[in-house]
């Protein structure tokens, strides 16, 4: 059935999208500015119109009358409303009301937009098209769209609307097409569904490609990387805080044979501090609630209210959440990825050990406010956990032993220095396990010996973010944005009008917001922000207060930059302007971790913290070498925005071998219910991810489009008159004209014939209903001849 997979199917079922394109509004010019055009609509009187209201509101109501610069509008409540004229957008006709693509509404305009993602969920039609991006609004509660009879009806093609299913089955038909690997890039703001929509995007490629037992594998790796990658914030009680690349292999025979999990920029932050009413990693509370009695003892485990890390956001629970099942749901799926008992009670001791380190305190010994560790149970327990000598740990959480010279002295620890230290050790204990957990997965779905090396990436990362107080875990999430923007900018406008103009055809060039210049404001050398935060870190003398200045002196002339007051500077994104307040910069961009803590953790007897050790020393060894370094007394190592950039880099990469598939979440509310469809905020996510912007230029341009040979190759067997020359171009044209296909429905490029939306359907018809003729002809001389 793949064979049958051309480019139209998209396009197929689509037939109001050909009136539409026919129609005047349609066309480019009047679909051009984000308002539209409504004088000359105004003049059609008595037709629906959307009133923009003083509160920001949209409401539908009839043109009775216009005058100059006003109309009389009647609403459907029968109140008589004067108008401003340039307050009035076109509203389309009723029939269009939820069109699944919308491509197909006569008027693009935001109101209209709005109405029809609105119309639809209220229907629980949370999918919709805008050309070739899925839309997913999240409906916070459960839909009766997904499972074993849906994800059948999409491989069988006898369901045809948006759905997450529909984009995946795409996906692995283009990849065995093509032979191209595939990607799924998902975005969306914190809580709008994006790990949801991964997984029911891994949950059909399971489905499809499924035979192995790999596949039971790939969704097993979901909990335990929700258990330690995700926690409740105040926008969703399961955000994902570090973002996550999954590469699934295919075989030859189109079955799944591995994969591959990349993770990006998890928050550490969140295990030593949170905000009140969030939580820190599930996984803590998880271990504290579901521990069996003997783990209990062996790990000094408590009540998640007893430690001091955990106890700060005075949050222990998720509403709907059982901590203690969720325990054993992840123990079996460490179980199924084949993580050892030994190994899983290794991984729940660093756990504990970290938790503990939390209440690990400190007594001032001098007036210089010099500390000592107190060795009660908390330090007891974390040199027990670890496999170290509690006098190591003592001394390593309260002095730093520094190169003066020729001399090694040991230096005394402030309070504030000891807390820091304490809280360094207990944030890259806890990286490291979960970087040594994505290793241990990788090794179990490494991909086996008849992979073919197709592959279809599944990309949850966070969204875009703006929020009252912008941080350095923003802009790195924000600059990851960017340039995942510029991949959807490239691949949807870019590509599209170099193909047109590289085939010849008559194209009116559509203008699309690039950012290139806000990507060179992060990245140029020697002056981006990326390069001056580096040069800044290295400063033993630099401050967030140094670092604001310098960008300041040096970006002022970019348009994209503006120096706010005191340590904050602003960067216009293609999301909107967001303002970073530099405090905190330098030091979580430098991510020290002393040699002391290091040397503390390769002297354990315990594997983990050994494991852990030796790849931070390796990870400084490589460093060493590299001209960004990051340089505490003793300890250099890539800072964390340039590991972060190289990482991006790399995915881009990675990305650009591949045809994307781009779904893009939307949030309804804010406060994670059902049933509540909040306009402004949908709007401005709307606008964020440039659904306008791609539905305007797909359909203003010719989305479906076929070699000449092909097109002749699959049509010409329908020409009732032979063509006096085969060559494939007069073939085509011969097809064109004895369908009568519009000249304005199509063009003729050098290789290629584009064609509006819709237009294909015809041809495709009359093909099935051909080849379903000769298919019954030649089974009947079959049966003659048996
Ligand atoms: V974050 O950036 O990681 O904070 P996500 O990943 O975008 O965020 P997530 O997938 O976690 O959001 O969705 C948030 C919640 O919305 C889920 O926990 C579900 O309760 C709910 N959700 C999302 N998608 C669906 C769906 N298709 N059906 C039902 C859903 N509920
Ligand atoms: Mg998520």
């Amino acid at each position: 059935p793949v064979e049958e997979a051309e480019e139209e199917e998209e396009e197929e079922g689509s037939v109001d999208s050909a009136a539409a394109a026919r129609s005047p509004a349609a066309l480019p010019s009047q679909v051009e500015s984000r308002w539209g055009d409504t004088s000359s609509y105004c003049a059609k009187k008595k037709l629906q119109a959307w009133c923009h209201l003083p509160n920001g509101d949209w409401v539908l109501g009839k043109i009775l009358s216009t005058a100059g610069a006003e109309a009389v509008l009647s609403l459907p409540e029968g109140e008589v409303l004067n108008v401003k004229i340039e307050n009035l957008l076109p509203a389309n006709p009723e029939i269009l009301d939820g069109v699944d693509d919308l491509m197909q509404l006569s008027y693009l305009n935001e109101p209209s937009v709005l109405y029809n993602l609105q119309y639809r969920y209220y229907q629980n039609m949370i999918y919709i098209k805008a050309g070739p991006v899925l839309i997913a609004i999240n409906p916070f509660k459960k839909v009766h769209l997904y499972g074993n009879d849906f994800i059948e009806a999409y491989r069988r093609k006898a369901m045809d609307s948006p759905h997450v299913y529909a984009i995946t089955d795409t996906a692995i038909r283009e990849m065995i097409r093509d032979e191209v690997n595939q990607s799924i890039i998902i975005s969306g703001e914190s809580g709008a569904g994006k790990t949801e929509t991964a997984k029911i995007a891994m949950q059909y490629l399971a489905a499809l490609g499924g035979g192995s037992g790999i596949e039971y594998e790939i969704l097993q790796t979901n909990p335990i990387l929700e258990a330690f990658g995700n926690a409740k914030t105040s926008r969703n009680d399961n955000s994902s805080r570090f973002g996550k690349l999954i590469e699934i292999h295919f075989s030859s025979t189109g079955k799944i044979c591995g994969a591959m999990i990349q993770t990006f920029l998890l928050e550490k932050s969140r295990v030593v501090q949170c905000a009140v009413g969030e939580r820190s990693y599930h996984i803590f509370y998880q271990l504290c609630a579901g521990a069996t009695l003997p783990l209990r003892e062996k790990l000094n485990l408590r009540n998640a209210d007893e430690y001091k890390y955990l106890k700060q956001s005075t949050c222990y629970s998720v509403t709907g959440v059982n901590d203690s099942t969720m325990f054993h749901t992840v123990m079996e799926a460490m179980d199924v990825v084949h993580i050892s008992k030994e190994d899983q009670e290794n991984v729940f001791a660093m756990l504990s050990a970290v938790l503990w380190l939390g209440n690990i305190s400190f007594t001032v010994i001098d007036n210089e406010n010099h500390v000592e560790v107190v060795a009660d149970e908390g330090a007891h327990t974390v040199a027990k956990l670890i496999g170290c000598d509690i006098q190591d740990l003592k001394l390593a959480l309260s002095t730093r032993k520094m190169r003066v010279g020729h001399d090694n002295i040991v230096q005394k620890l402030t309070l504030s220095q000891a807390i820091d230290t304490r809280d360094a050790l207990a944030k890259s204990l806890y990286a490291s396990l979960f970087e040594w957990l994505v290793e241990q997965i990788n090794k179990s779905l490494a991909v086996g010996k008849r992979r073919t090396g197709r592959s279809i990436s599944i990309l949850d990362i966070y969204g875009f973010e703006s929020f009252d107080k912008n941080s350095f875990e923003q802009f790195c999430i924000n600059y990851a944005n960017e340039r995942l923007q510029q991949h959807f900018n490239r691949h949807l406008f870019k590509l599209e009008q170099e193909e047109y103009i590289k085939d010849g055809i008559d194209w009116a060039k559509v203008d699309f917001e690039d950012n290139q210049d806000c990507l060179n404001l992060f990245e140029k050398k020697p002056l981006g922000l990326l390069s001056l935060l580096d040069e800044e870190s290295t400063f033993p003398n630099g401050t967030d207060l140094t670092f604001a200045n310098k960008l300041k002196q040096h970006l002022y002339s970019n348009s994209c930059f503006r120096g706010e007051r005191g340590k904050a500077f602003s960067v216009q994104h293609y999301a909107g302007e967001v303002v970073y307040d530099t405090s905190g910069f330098l030091e979580k961009n430098r991510d020290l971790l002393h040699m002391d803590s290091i040397q503390l953790l390769a002297s354990c007897k315990c594997p983990l913290p050994q494991i852990f050790a030796s790849k931070m020393l390796a990870q400084s060894d490589t460093s060493a070498s590299n001209s960004h370094r990051t340089s505490g007394a003793d300890s250099q190592k890539l800072s964390v925005a340039m590991k972060f950039k190289g990482q991006l880099f790399q995915l881009m990469q990675r990305l650009e071998s591949t045809t994307p598939h781009f779904i893009r979440c939307i949030k309804p509310n804010n406060s994670q219910l059902p049933g509540i469809y909040e306009q402004e905020l949908v709007l401005q996510q709307l606008r964020c991810c440039g659904v306008l912007e791609v539905v305007r230029i797909s359909r203003s341009g010719y989305p479906t489009r076929m070699s000449h040979q092909k097109f002749a190759r699959r049509y010409g067997f329908l020409l009732l008159e032979s063509v006096a020359s085969q060559d494939p171009l007069s073939v085509s044209v011969a097809i064109l004209k004895q369908f009568n296909i519009l000249p304005e429905m199509y063009q003729v490029g050098y290789t290629k014939l584009f064609f509006r939306t819709g237009q294909i359907g015809t041809l495709e018809d009359t093909r099935n209903r051909t080849l379903h003729g000769i298919l019954r002809v030649q089974s009947c001389f079959r049966g003659y001849r048996a």
